[in-house]
C-alpha cells in the first residue's frame, strides 16, 4: 500500500483546468519554440515532455538543464514559451533559468509540487501536481505526475493549434483516463522487482538502454538506481552502444533494455542481441504481445498497452521499484539517500 501511493499519487482526484491559466488560445497558436529547463528527475521529466509535445503540438521543443541553461547564455524569443519543471519549486538553479527567461521577456508556465513555491510565486501561471507533501528525496510520484501534466499540456496545445483531429484527441484522453487503473496493474510486478533486485543486488555497473521515451526511462531508472542504492548505473540511447559503451559490456553486465515503443521495439531486440552476444545478463521490459524479447533477454518484464506516448507513464515504475528493492537488499535507506537534498537551493 505504500507503494502504491508512492508511485501514484491523488492526481484522479484533482481537477486541472486550462481556464486559470493565463495563456491565451493566440499565445498558443503563435508559439515558435519552448524551452523547458528543470533539474533532475524534473529534467528526465520534461525530456518525455519534449517527444510529447512535439509529437502532438508540433511546437519545437528545447530541453535544458537548469544549470547549463543558466551559464550559456541562452537565446530566447518574443513567442517562445519557457515551461519550468520543479518539484520542490526552490531549487536554486532552476529558479535562476526562470528568472533569465523572464528578463527576456518569456512567458513562463512551471509545473511544480510545493504551493507557494518561489518558482511558483514567480511563474506567470502554475500547474500543480498534487503529488502530496509526504513526497520523497528521490523523486518517484513526483515525476510520474510531472508527466501526467505535461501530456495534458501538450494535448491542449494540440487542440487549441488544431494539429490532432478532434477523433485522435478523445483518443488519446480516452487513454489518458486509464492511468489509474493501469498503473495499479503494473504495480503488481512489486513481487517480480523485488525478485529481480535480489538476484542482482551485488552488480557492480548497470547499463539501461532505450530509444525515444525508453530512453529518457533509461535515464530516469538510472538516476534512482544511483540515488538511493549507489550502484553505478549508465543509461545510453541504444543506438550510441555501437559508438564506444559496448567495449564496457562483458561476461554477466547487467544490461537492462526498455522497449516499450511499438515503432522501436524491433531496433531494441537487435541492442539485446548486441549485448548478449557479448556474456550479458539481459533483463527486457516490453509491452504485453511483444514477445520477440523472449528468445534473447534473460527475464522479460510486460506493460499493458498503451500506445506508444504514453508509455513513459508506465515504462519507469518497474525501475522505480527495482531500485527501491535494490537499495533495501544492499541495506541503504531509501528515506534519507547519502548527499541528497530534497530541495538543492545553492
Ligand atoms: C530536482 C532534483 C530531484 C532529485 C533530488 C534533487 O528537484 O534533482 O529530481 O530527486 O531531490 O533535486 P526539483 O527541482 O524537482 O525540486
Amino acid at each position: 500500500e505504500a507503494l502504491r501511493k508512492t508511485v501514484f499519487p491523488r492526481m484522479t482526484e484533482t481537477r486541472i483546468s486550462f481556464e486559470d491559466i493565463s495563456l491565451t488560445e493566440e499565445e498558443i497558436k503563435n508559439f515558435n519554440r519552448i524551452h523547458i529547463v528543470a533539474c533532475g528527475s524534473a529534467w528526465h521529466a520534461g525530456v518525455v515532455g519534449r517527444y510529447v509535445m512535439e509529437e502532438v503540438s508540433r511546437i519545437p521543443v528545447e530541453v535544458d538543464i537548469a544549470s547549463e541553461f543558466r551559464y550559456r547564455n541562452p537565446i530566447l524569443n518574443q513567442n517562445d514559451l519557457c515551461i519550468i519543471i520543479s518539484q520542490s519549486g526552490e531549487t536554486a538553479d532552476t529558479l535562476a533559468a526562470l528568472r533569465e527567461a523572464k528578463k527576456q521577456g518569456v512567458k513562463v508556465l512551471s509545473i511544480v509540487n510545493v504551493v507557494g513555491s518561489s518558482i511558483a510565486r514567480e511563474s506567470d501561471d502554475v500547474l500543480y501536481t498534487w503529488a502530496g507533501p509526504e513526497i520523497a528525496v528521490a523523486t518517484t510520484k513526483g515525476y510520474t505526475t510531472q508527466l501526467s501534466l505535461l501530456y495534458l499540456v501538450s494535448l491542449y496545445f494540440a487542440k487549441v493549434r488544431g494539429t490532432v483531429e478532434e477523433e485522435h484527441l478523445n483518443e488519446y484522453l480516452q487513454e489518458l483516463r486509464l492511468l489509474p487503473q493501469k498503473t495499479e496493474e503494473v504495480l503488481k510486478l512489486d513481487t517480480k522487482m523485488a525478485e529481480l533486485a535480489k538476484k542482482y543486488a551485488q552488480s557492480e555497473d548497470v547499463f539501461i538502454i532505450g530509444r525515444g521515451l525508453d530512453y529518457a526511462a533509461a535515464m530516469e531508472s538510472s538516476l534512482k538506481l544511483k540515488e538511493i542504492s549507489y550502484i553505478h548505473s549508465e543509461a545510453y540511447a541504444a543506438g550510441e552502444l555501437k559508438h564506444g559503451t559496448i567495449s564496457l559490456i562483458e561476461e554477466g553486465t547487467l544490461v537492462i533494455a526498455i522497449a516499450t515503443q511499438e515503432r522501436l521495439f524491433e531496433k531494441l531486440v537487435s541492442n539485446a542481441k548486441e549485448v548478449k552476444a557479448r556474456g550479458a545478463k539481459v533483463i527486457a521490459i516490453a509491452v504485453e504481445g511483444n514477445l520477440a524479447m523472449e528468445e534473447v533477454a534473460d527475464e522479460v518484464i510486460y506493460l499493458p498497452k498503451s500506445g506508444d506516448i504514453f508509455t513513459s507513464s508506465y515504462n519507469v515504475l518497474p525501475m522505480q521499484l527495482f531500485a527501491y528493492y535494490t537499495a533495501v537488499e544492499r541495506g541503504c535507506d531509501v528515506d534519507k539517500p547519502r548527499n541528497l537534498a530534497k530541495s538543492v537551493t545553492v
